[in-house]
């Protein structure tokens, strides 16, 4: 009975310690909580500055950043049931200014991403065109053809363009895709359609199904 009340009083004063650890560092209550970090340039002056993304709680991370000695983050949702990844740093228009490329969610063969810019004092979500904060998918297996690109305008500055179309037929040889390529610019952290290209039943070759990620890629990032 003493060896018992022994381990009794060991255990709650362990409890005690994890309680007061938790309140000094909420985020190691969260699963995997190490921050992950890249670096971007956020407001184009041709310095890096570093960004964070630390999950703070099931399904939500922060992004943070430090810009010319002044922090900002902002809560963003999140996958919590798989690693979480750094934002792709990406200069969606070209501008110089990078914009972030945030996961928010990750299934068997889709990602979705969520993407922020900085408009010189805080990180923001980009939204579409009605207002609403961007949703782009990456993936989609056989059965959908799912991604995002960015084409250099003549004249300087990109599009940014995301592709979503679904296989007209899974067992079909070659495959091919029916959907939608929207062309948008960006400014000010808002997207414009340009354009809409209707897909109609083409091979996955077909350079209006192209996604290619890194033609997003901030230069010097
Ligand atoms: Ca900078
Ligand atoms: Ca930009």
């Amino acid at each position: 009975m003493k060896h018992t009340g022994i381990i009794r009083t060991a255990t709650i004063t362990g409890v005690a310690a994890a309680l007061s650890l938790g309140a000094i560092v909420p985020a190691l209550a969260a699963p995997s909580a190490d921050p992950v970090t890249t670096v971007a340039d956020l407001d184009g002056d041709g310095e890096l500055e570093t960004v964070t993304a630390q999950l703070t709680g099931p399904g939500d991370q922060v992004i943070s950043a430090t810009v010319n000695g002044t922090f900002t983050s902002i809560h963003l949702g999140a996958d919590s049931s798989v690693p979480l990844q750094a934002p792709r740093v990406t200069d969606l228009n070209g501008d110089g200014r990078a914009e972030l490329i945030v996961t928010q969610s990750v299934g068997a063969n889709t990602t979705f991403f969520t993407a922020l810019h900085y408009d010189g004092r805080n990180l923001s979500q980009v939204v579409d065109n009605d207002s609403k904060p961007l949703s782009v998918a990456e993936g989609g297996g056989v059965a959908a053809h799912l991604g995002y690109q960015c084409t250099p305008l003549n004249g300087g500055g990109r599009t940014f363009e995301t592709v979503a179309a679904e296989a007209d037929d899974v067992s079909a040889d070659p495959l091919t895709y029916s959907g939608t390529r929207t062309v948008y610019t960006l400014r000010d952290g808002a997207l414009t359609t340009q354009k809409t290209i209707s897909i109609d039943h083409r091979p996955v070759t077909d350079p209006v199904l192209g996604t290619d990620a890194a033609s997003c890629d901030q230069a010097g990032s």
